[in-house]
C-alpha cells in the first residue's frame, strides 16, 4: 500500500506587498521539504512538495501525513494550515526554526511536532505513522546531523518556479553565537559541523545550470572546509553566492581562491557601524574590523558586496538611517537588506527585550524583520519603521546606483546586476507564470560571469582615495 505525504512551505503572510516578496521566494526552492523528501523512502511514501510562495498547497485527495515548515513569520499560516489538514483526517507534523524555540505553543496545533534538523527522526516518523503510533515529539540532534543530509529531491520542485534551482547546505550552524541571530536557538552556542566532502562532490555533480547558492549561515568560516569545497569547485564551470562574516577578509589571499572557484557575491552581515553596538551584541568580528578596508578587499577580489545592515539597537538614534546609506555609497556597496532588529524567540535579544518589557506583542506574522515589534531605546517604533522604509526608498533610488557603482570596475555589469536586482520586482510575477524564468535564469548567469576584478590601476586609485577619506575621519 502506498502511503502519501504532503510537504508545505507556507506563505509569510503579509499584507504588505505580495509583489516585492515573490522575488525574494522566487529565488530558492524550499531545501528544507526536499531534503525531508531525500529521506522519505521512494518505495511505500509518494510525496508531494508545495510552496506557497509561488503555487496554492490545496492538493487534492487524502494524505497519511502533512508536514509543514515553520519559520516565525509564518507560523499564523502554518497553524491555519495544519487545522485544515488536521480536519481533512490527515495527521501533521510541524518542524523548522519556530517549533524548535516555541515547542508548546507549536505542540497545541499539530498532531506531532519536529525539534531541530530532522534527519536522524524523519524515517521514524514515517515509521511511526505507518504503524498509527505518531508521538508527540520528536527531537533531531544536530551534532552527527550534517553526515546524514541526503541528496534533495530536487524533481519534486515546481520547474519554473525559481531563479537559483540548487541551494545547498555544506556545513551547518557558525563559530560565532551573535545574540540577535537564530543560530544559537535552533543549533546551540557551540555547534558548526562540516558535511562530509564525498556527499557535497555527488549534490554538486547535479548542479546543470552553472548556479548555486549556499545556504551556509558562515560558509568562509572554517577554512579548511572552504578550501576543501573550492577544490571541488575550481574548474566546474559553477558560478557561487553564500554567506560569509567579516573576518574572511582578513586571511591574505582568501577571497582571491574564493573568486577562482567561482565565488561572484558574499552576503555579508555588517550589522551596524557602531563597534560598541557589535560589542554589545557578542559580535566582536565586526567590532574589530575596520569596515571600509574589508569591503575594499572584497572588492579587489572581484567579489559583490550582499550587505545586511540592522536598524534599532539600543545605540541607534535616529541618524543611523542616513548614515548607513551614505556607507553603502561610499565603499560601493552593490546590493544590501536593511533589517529592522527583530526579536527572534529563543535568541538572546528576545530574552533581554521581553525581561526588560519592552516587547510590544507576539504577532509573530509581525517578526519579519520589516515591522518594529519592541519598543527601541532612541526612537519611537513608527520613527525605526519609517526610517528603514526611507533607507530602502533612498538605496534603491537610481542617484544611488549611480554613486555606488562609480568608479568601480565592470560598471555596466554592476549596473545591470543591481537594477534588476531593485527594479525589475514588478516584471517577476509574469515571468514566473508565462515560464520566462529559464530565459531570466540565462540572463542572470551572463552578468554574474562578467569579470570584475579590478585591474592595478583601479587598486591604486582606490587606495589613494580612501587615504584621503581617512585622513578627514571615517564612519567607525
Ligand atoms: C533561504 C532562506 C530564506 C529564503 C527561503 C526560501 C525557501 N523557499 O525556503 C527566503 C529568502 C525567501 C527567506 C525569507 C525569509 N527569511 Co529566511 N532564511 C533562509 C536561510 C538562509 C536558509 C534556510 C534553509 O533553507 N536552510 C536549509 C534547510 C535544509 O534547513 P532548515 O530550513 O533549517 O530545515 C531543517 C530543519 O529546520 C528541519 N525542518 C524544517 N522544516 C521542517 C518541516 C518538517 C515537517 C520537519 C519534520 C522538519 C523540518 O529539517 C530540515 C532538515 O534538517 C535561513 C538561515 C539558515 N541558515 O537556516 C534564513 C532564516 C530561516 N530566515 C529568516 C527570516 C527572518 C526570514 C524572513 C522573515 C526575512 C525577511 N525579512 O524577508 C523571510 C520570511 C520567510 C517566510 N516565509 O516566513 C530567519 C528565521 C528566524 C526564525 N526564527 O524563524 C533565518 C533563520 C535567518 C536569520 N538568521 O535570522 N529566507
Ligand atoms: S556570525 Fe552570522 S551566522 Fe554566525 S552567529 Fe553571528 S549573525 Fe549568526
Amino acid at each position: 500500500m502506498t502511503r502519501r505525504v504532503l510537504l508545505i512551505l507556507p506563505a509569510l503572510q503579509q499584507s504588505c506587498d505580495r509583489v516585492f516578496r515573490l522575488i525574494k521566494y522566487s529565488r530558492f526552492p524550499p531545501l528544507s521539504l526536499l531534503t525531508l523528501a531525500g529521506l522519505t523512502p521512494r518505495d511505500g511514501w509518494e510525496v508531494i512538495v508545495r510552496d506557497e510562495h509561488i503555487e496554492s498547497s490545496e492538493v487534492s485527495g487524502p494524505f497519511d501525513l502533512v508536514g509543514i515548515q515553520t519559520y516565525v513569520s509564518s507560523a499564523h499560516r502554518a497553524y491555519a494550515l495544519a487545522a485544515l489538514w488536521r480536519g481533512r483526517g490527515a495527521k501533521v507534523v510541524l518542524g523548522g526554526i519556530h517549533p524548535t524555540t516555541l515547542p508548546e505553543e507549536a505542540a497545541a496545533h499539530a498532531d506531532a511536532i519536529c525539534l531541530g534538523p530532522a534527519e536522524a527522526v524523519w524515517p521514524a516518523i514515517l515509521r511511526d505513522v505507518e504503524a498509527g503510533c505518531l508521538r508527540r515529539v520528536y527531537r533531531g540532534p544536530c551534532v552527527g546531523s550534517a553526515g546524514l543530509v541526503p541528496l534533495p529531491r530536487r524533481d519534486l520542485m515546481n520547474p519554473r518556479g525559481y531563479l537559483i534551482r540548487h541551494t545547498m547546505v555544506t556545513s551547518r550552524g557558525c563559530p560565532h553565537a551573535c545574540d540577535f541571530c537564530y543560530k544559537s536557538s535552533f543549533w546551540g552556542r557551540d555547534y558548526h559541523e562540516a558535511r562530509p566532502l564525498a556527499a557535497l562532490e555527488r549534490e554538486l555533480a547535479e548542479v546543470d545550470d552553472g548556479l548555486v547558492f549556499f545556504l551556509d549561515d558562515n560558509l568562509l568560516a572554517d577554512r579548511a572546509h572552504a578550501r576543501r569545497l573550492f577544490a571541488v569547485l575550481r574548474g566546474s564551470g559553477i558560478l557561487w553566492q553564500a554567506a560569509g562574516s567579516l573576518d574572511v577578509t582578513r586571511t591574505p589571499g582568501y577571497l582571491d581562491e574564493a573568486y577562482a572557484a567561482g565565488c561572484r557575491s558574499l552576503f555579508v552581515g555588517f550589522e551596524s557601524l557602531s563597534p560598541e553596538t557589535m560589542r554589545l551584541q557578542n559580535k566582536p568580528v565586526n567590532a574589530a574590523t575596520d569596515y571600509a578596508d574589508a569591503c575594499r578587499r572584497f572588492h579587489d577580489a572581484g567579489i559583490m558586496i550582499n550587505g545586511s545592515f540592522v536598524f534599532g539597537f539600543d545605540g541607534d538614534g535616529q541618524d543611523v538611517f542616513e548614515r548607513t546609506v551614505e556607507f553603502t555609497e561610499r565603499n560601493h556597496i552593490l546590493t544590501a537588506t536593511f533589517h529592522i532588529l527583530t526579536p527572534f524567540p529563543g535568541t538572546a535579544t528576545f530574552t533581554q527585550l521581553e525581561a526588560d518589557g519592552r516587547l510590544l506583542h507576539r504577532d509573530w506574522s509581525r517578526y519579519d524583520t520589516d515591522h518594529a515589534v519592541f519598543r527601541p531605546r532612541r526612537m519611537t517604533p513608527e520613527q525605526l519603521e519609517a526610517g528603514h522604509q526611507e533607507a530602502y526608498r533612498q538605496f534603491l533610488s537610481y542617484r544611488s546606483i549611480l554613486t555606488r557603482n562609480r568608479g568601480l570596475p565592470a560598471p555596466l555589469k554592476r549596473i545591470a546586476y543591481n537594477v534588476a536586482w531593485s527594479k525589475v520586482d514588478p516584471l517577476w510575477v509574469p515571468i514566473v507564470r508565462s515560464g520566462m524564468m529559464p530565459f531570466a535564469k540565462r540572463i542572470f548567469r551572463r552578468v554574474l560571469a562578467m569579470d570584475t576584478r579590478p585591474g592595478p590601476a583601479w587598486q591604486q586609485e582606490e587606495r589613494a582615495v580612501d587615504s584621503a577619506a581617512g585622513a578627514a575621519g571615517s564612519v567607525l
